[in-house]
């Protein structure tokens, strides 16, 4: 079942992909048994009245068994949505900011400094290669760098901080197993560990205006070699 889904590229979505399919298998498989009973209801035709002790078990007894599925499959669930969201991310993690807008995605690494620069609404101008507005007067924007492609290193845990700038996008990267709402005035932070170097996509999943159909871009993960190569490259051209 989980076929269905393009191949997973990170190192928690194979946990939620077998989550979804015992969710689908359970879900299945209830169907089935509520049609057989009401076609065996619809065979017997009307029976006598069950005796009230009966009729309490009838009817409570599967409700105790729905509970029990519902709330151990929730709890599942909640442990493997914290994975990525409630638990913060390592120290040490690789830090890559998401800012979406009408309509592209934009990616800001913070350089060697590990910092990210202030930036200001007033000061962006995609047209002057500032789309983000980074504050040049702020020392530790200057060595920031912006990218159009996501590129991430297999094998070292990532968190992404998203933004909107406008309204609201939605940042999914099905090979990631991620999908977060980008909202103007808010941070939200997922993170994770990329695994297959590839190259997969990133898509809007909000109808975010005229341009949304085309609102995406690309994740490449690559190896740690390869990072550092392409790092080196985009902090050489910010910071001569
Ligand atoms: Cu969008």
């Amino acid at each position: 079942m989980t076929s269905l889904l393009p191949p997973d590229a990170s190192l928690h979505g194979l946990a939620l992909d077998r989550h979804l399919a015992l969710n689908l298998w359970i879900f299945s498989g209830l169907f089935v048994l509520a049609n057989l009973i009401l076609l065996v209801g619809v065979r017997l035709g009307r029976q006598p009245e069950a005796s009230a002790e009966r009729a309490f078990v009838l009817e409570y007894g599967p409700l105790f068994v729905l509970t029990i599925l519902f709330g151990f499959l929730t709890v599942r669930a909640e442990r493997l949505w914290a994975e990525t969201r409630y638990t913060g991310a390592d120290p040490e993690a690789l830090q890559v900011e998401v800012t979406g807008m009408q309509f592209a995605w934009y990616f800001r690494y913070p350089g060697k400094d590990a910092r990210f620069g202030v930036t200001r609404p007033r000061l962006v101008e995609a047209g002057a290669g500032n789309p983000l507005g980074i504050d040049a007067a702020d020392p530790a924007g200057k060595d920031d760098f912006v990218s159009s492609e996501l590129v991430l290193p297999a094998a070292r845990e990532v968190d992404l901080k998203i933004e909107a700038q406008d309204v609201i996008h939605g940042f999914s990267v099905p090979s990631l197993r991620v999908k977060q709402n980008a909202v103007p005035g808010q941070t939200m932070h997922i993170h994770l560990t990329p695994t297959r170097p590839g190259t997969y996509a990133i898509l809007c999943t909000q109808v975010c205006g005229l341009g949304h159909y085309r609102m995406g871009a690309n994740l490449r993960i690559v190896t740690p070699d390869e990072y550092a190569a392409w790092v080196s490259a985009k902090e050489a051209a910010v910071t001569p």
